[in-house]
């Protein structure tokens, strides 16, 4: 199995990030298969770690709440939503993620920042570099030890959202804008300094779930 090498993070992350735990994210467009994974994964990996699942936007914030209330509606322009998650992620970090990692906890996320950086560059036209560099400056937001992005093409990505959700929702800008997330999230894992590792998602479940599963594993017990 290859692991992805260690780059060379910023001093600041790497000063910040002194905690027990470990932080696993995924990531992926729509229909990628990230919740079915994630659920799988918190079974498995239950059985040897003290595993903590988070997801965002979160629906315990007043921030995350408002995002999941208004959102779905279209009464956010793209601007207020990036305030939005920034808020939300803000009061996560402090409230869940720091205090679990602090306690050594293995901690698995479905989405984080970089979903800032794919969807709210995609909408407002910041570059994700930036948006990155925000959540990471502005926040302090704890580098995970790797990120998952679940790869799919963004038909396959549609179709499984399509079987879930029971909507259609093929309009040409809506195809059209998941392509542009899944090339953002494609160009951070080449140009971004964190740990990624590509997954390919169109293949089933159990496949993507036991690719995750080994490195996660494999990584924490050459941690120790
Ligand atoms: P889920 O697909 O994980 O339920 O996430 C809900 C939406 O939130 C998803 N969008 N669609 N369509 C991605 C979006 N999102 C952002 O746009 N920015 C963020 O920072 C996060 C965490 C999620």
């Amino acid at each position: 199995m290859t692991l992805p090498k260690r780059r060379t993070l910023p001093v600041n992350s790497q000063r910040r990030d002194e905690h027990p735990g470990f932080l696993f994210v995924l990531e992926g467009i729509d229909g990628a298969g990230k919740t079915a994974v994630v659920e799988l994964l918190v079974e498995l990996l239950s059985r040897n770690y003290d595993v903590v699942r988070l997801r965002e936007p979160t629906n315990e914030s007043q921030w995350g709440l408002e995002i999941r209330e208004r959102s779905p509606k279209g009464e956010l322009t793209p601007d207020e939503e990036l305030n939005l998650f920034h808020l939300d992620r803000q009061w996560h970090v402090e409230n869940r993620i720091r205090p679990a990692l602090e306690a050594g906890k293995l901690v698995l996320m479905d989405r984080y920042f970089f979903a800032s950086g794919a969807y709210q560059s995609v909408s407002t036209g910041i570059p994700w570099k930036e948006i990155l560099l925000r959540n990471r400056e502005e926040i302090g937001a704890p580098e995970p030890n790797i990120i998952f992005i679940l790869d799919v093409s963004v038909e396959v990505g549609l179709e499984r959202a399509l079987q879930r959700n029971g909507t259609k929702n093929e309009q040409f800008e809506q195809v059209d804008r998941l392509i542009k997330v899944r090339e953002a999230y494609l160009a951070m894992t080449q140009e971004d300094d964190g740990m990624y590792v590509v997954v390919d998602a169109s293949k089933t479940l159990e496949e993507v779930t036991s690719e995750v599963y080994s490195t996660i594993v494999h990584y924490a017990k050459n941690q120790k």
